[in-house]
Parts: structure tokens; C-alpha cells; sequence
């Protein structure tokens, strides 16, 4: 049964990033990005692969615009890779990476789907890196010219721009706990990575602005739900924490201009910072990371519940048993996306959200009879769905959905251990295969509405 629908000119769509769909790393000049430099070290991903051939997307684009044909989708998300186009980050472009990204968007278009692009998903330079990458307040510099050059060959035709992906990933995974790259372990480069990556999408935003006439722009933040695992104030406190330095640190200077000040004193009291004074935080670039954005785009997944360990510091307590965890060994939590999208609209007002991922990973069996069944898959967008059109009956301005992924790609450091697709890939012959998922998202999208229940597939 058809449920609520979504207001006219909803936005449904896919996401896929550059790294870990496009393939041919060494292809028509383009350089090294911090990721292919690291998944050469041993033990850095999980199944010792690495995205030199992932979905091998670089070759195979116009099939994948005639999946998302088959979807009816009317909006892409994917992400120009940096050293695609600068092959070390800076200086000449690369024409034959410009030249592939105009194919790309010009066929996107050609077929009715909106691009929406994303500048930085993950994949800096490794050149770049080796000049002190994020950590250097140079890189905002490379960054803010790699996004003209892009917005100057693109922005006729693309009007939606996302500069980073998730910041608290590359800042705290990559540069505090060591298992993203570039790999590093240092909290303290962590806090300056995150607000170079913040400060870097400020001064971007006038020149995305200046390239491509009438466009949106704004930043892609990871959120999560966070509750207390009791009502003990050193649980409600670890929660506190938890929101502070993985919600707020980002959300607060893009909307307020400030970083919260209860989580700069935890920082302080953790020995990351010296004093609240933060010398990296120079005059006027809280002023420039809180340009007014048109937009806000969240990645959803799962929700957190943490109680207080031994120093205080949130802890995850497990709800759901292993069994009924994603793949990722997320927990299913609808509620806490109507949660978090409620709550961002009460308290930092954006203009629109455009939920830029949600999806889960599940290890689908085999493709029988040319689809793959994967009902978790199915349950999982059904559900998130159902929360997402509640979340806007609330008032909530929710304008897009994009799901994540279109099609199994390379997860990073676990490698292709983790499924995401709509689309099962097959990495030897590169053959995609629809999942249930596929077909359910197409008669989503085709009624602008969710199933109440629960769509048998045979
Ligand atoms: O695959 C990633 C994506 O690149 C960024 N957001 C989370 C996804 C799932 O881990």
C-alpha cells in the first residue's frame, strides 16, 4: 500500500564518490590521492585491495547513467577527484580529467538527472599531503583554486556543489585515530584538519558562487543520534561529549561562526588544545566559515548510545544483537533520523537539507535468475524513507534524499568486504546485477511516495 507522498519537486537520488567507483588511477594523467597511497600499505585495508580498477566507472559512465535512468532518479551525487583533475593538487589542470567530468555531467544532464557535485570526497592529493596536507592552512589555499577551476569548466551546467564530504571522517578518522588516510594519530592535527576543511569551504563558497551563476552551495556533514545510556549525569554527560565533538564541532561555527564552547573546554581538559584560544583559528575565519550556505547536506546511518567509560569519555553500548546490525555493525535506527533531521532544523535553521547519503551494507547472496533479493536492504530504505517524510510533516525543510549507493563500490579501508549498492557488482566482469533494493527505490521514486508496508518481491 502507497503511503504519504513527498511534496512536489522532491529530489530523489544516488550517491557515489570519485575514489571509490571511477577506477583507472593511473589513467589520462591523473596522480596519486592519499587513499591509493595508503591502500598500498600492508594492513591498511581490510582485504589488502585498493580503487585502481573499483567499478571501473571511468569506462563504463554511460551504463551507469542508464541504471539511474532505470531508477527514474532525478538527482546524482559523485565527486570530481581532486588529483583527477590536479594531478598534485595545484597548478596546470589536467585536461583529459576536466574532459572526462564534462562527458559526465553533459550525459547526466542529456538524460534529465541533476548533478550535484561534490569537490572533496576524501581523496586529497597525496602530493598535497606530503606538503602537510590538511594539517597546513596551504591546503585551504589549494583547495579554494581547485574549486575555481572546477566551478570554471563545470558550473554552466552543474548548480549544486558540495565542497567536503563529512569532515569529522577525514579530520578525527584520519588524523586522530589513524584508520582512514592519510593514517596519522595526532588529536591535536586532527583539530586543525577539521577546521582547515571548515575555513577551506568558507572562502570556496563566493568563488562556487562567482563560477556558476544561481547555484547552491553548502557542505556535506556526517550526524548521528546520540543518547545517554542512563540517566546518570556522567552518561548524559559522555552523550554531551559524544554531540559535541562529532555533531556540533562542525555544525556550530558553519551556522554560529563559533566552535562550542563546552567541547573546546573538554579539548582543553584532554590535552588537544592549550587553552580555548586556538591559534589556528585566525581573525575573521569563523566569520568566513559561517557564510550563510543554501543548503546543508547530512549522511545518515545509525544512531549512538554511549555511557561514561573510566575517564569519562563516551563509551558504546551495543543495542541491538549482532545479528540485527549492518554489515558495518551499524545499528538500524529510523527514529533517530527523524531525530536528528527535527533537531537540526530546531536548532541551527538551514535553508534546505538535502540527506546526501543514507543506505546500509548487508552481504546480499548470490544473483539467482539476474537479481539479487536482499529485503534487509529494502527494510532499511522503507523505513528511513518513512522517517524522512514524517521529519518534514514536522516541518523539517527537507528538499532531497540520495541513496547510498547506487551500485557496490570500494569501502575504503574495508575494502570490498562492504556492500552498499542498489546495484550488485560483480568487480571481475564488472557486471551489475539490480537488487530488490533497485526496484524498490524505482516505484519509490515513480510514486513519490513510500510503501506502508512491507513489498514482497519474488
Ligand atoms: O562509503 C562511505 C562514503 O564514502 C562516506 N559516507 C559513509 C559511506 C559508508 O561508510
Amino acid at each position: 500500500m502507497i503511503g504519504p507522498s513527498f511534496p512536489a519537486g522532491f529530489r530523489f537520488g544516488v550517491a557515489t564518490s570519485a575514489q571509490q567507483i571511477e577506477g583507472a588511477a593511473r589513467e589520462d594523467g591523473r596522480g596519486e590521492s592519499v587513499w591509493d597511497h595508503c591502500a598500498a600499505k600492508p594492513g591498511f585495508v581490510k582485504d589488502r585491495s585498493d580503487a585502481s580498477r573499483a567499478c571501473d566507472h571511468y569506462h563504463r559512465w554511460r551504463d551507469d547513467i542508464a541504471l539511474m535512468r532505470e531508477l527514474g532518479i532525478s538527482a546524482y551525487r559523485f565527486s570530481t577527484g581532486w588529483s583527477r583533475v590536479l594531478p598534485t593538487g595545484e597548478g596546470a589542470p589536467n585536461e583529459a580529467g576536466l574532459a572526462f567530468y564534462d562527458r559526465l555531467v553533459d550525459g547526466l544532464l542529456e538524460a534529465g538527472i541533476t548533478p550535484f557535485l561534490t569537490l572533496d570526497h576524501w581523496d586529497l592529493p597525496q602530493a598535497l599531503d606530503e606538503k602537510g596536507g590538511w594539517g597546513s592552512r596551504a591546503t585551504v589555499d589549494a583547495f579554494v583554486a581547485y574549486a575555481d577551476v572546477v566551478s570554471r569548466r563545470l558550473g554552466d551546467r552543474v548548480k549544486h556543489w558540495i565542497t567536503h564530504n563529512e569532515p569529522w571522517c577525514v579530520a578525527t578518522l584520519g588524523h586522530e585515530l589513524g584508520a582512514h588516510a592519510p593514517g596519522r594519530r595526532d588529536p591535536a592535527e586532527a583539530l586543525r584538519v577539521a577546521h582547515h576543511l571548515l575555513l577551506s569551504h568558507g572562502r570556496a563558497v563566493p568563488v562556487l558562487r562567482a563560477n556558476s551563476a544561481g547555484c547552491e552551495a553548502g557542505l556535506t556533514t556526517m550526524v548521528t543520534h546520540v543518547e545517554p545510556a542512563s540517566t546518570s549525569a556522567e552518561d548524559r554527560d559522555a552523550a554531551r561529549r559524544l554531540d559535541g565533538s562529532f555533531n556540533r564541532w562542525f555544525l556550530d561555527p558553519l551556522h554560529r561562526g563559533a566552535y562550542p564552547a563546552d567541547a573546546v573546554a573538554d579539548r582543553v581538559r584532554r590535552g588537544h588544545l592549550a587553552s580555548a584560544e586556538i591559534p589556528f583559528v585566525h581573525d575573521g575565519d569563523l566569520r568566513t566559515i559561517a557564510v550563510p550556505a543554501d543548503f546543508l547536506g547530512i549522511n545518515y546511518y545509525s544512531r549512538a548510545v554511549v555511557k561514561a567509560g573510566p575517564d569519562g569519555e563516551p563509551v558504546g553500548v551495543p543495542q541491538a544483537p549482532p545479528e540485527q546490525l549492518t554489515e558495518m555493525g551499524w545499528e538500524v535506527w529510523p527514529q533517530g533520523f527523524f531525530d536528528v533531521l527535527t533537531r537540526l532544523t530546531r536548532d541551527y535553521a538551514p535553508k534546505q537539507i538535502h540527506v546526501t547519503e543514507n543506505g546500509a551494507a548487508f552481504a546480499d547472496p548470490p544473483a539467482s535468475d539476474g537479481v539479487v533479493a536482499d529485503p534487509r536492504r529494502v527494510d532499511y530504505l522503507r523505513t528511513h524513507l518513512l522517517a524522512a517524510q514524517r521529519a518534514i510533516e514536522a516541518g523539517v525543510p527537507l528538499a532531497g534524499y540520495f541513496a547510498w549507493s547506487l551500485m557496490d563500490n570500494w569501502e575504503w579501508a574495508e575494502g570490498y568486504t562492504k556492500r552498499f549498492g542498489l546495484y550488485a557488482v560483480d568487480f571481475e566482469s564488472q557486471q551489475r546485477t539490480a537488487k530488490h533494493s533497485a526496484r524498490f527505490y524505482r516505484d519509490v521514486v515513480a510514486a513519490h511516495a513510500v510503501p506502508t508496508v512491507v513489498p514482497q518481491y519474488s
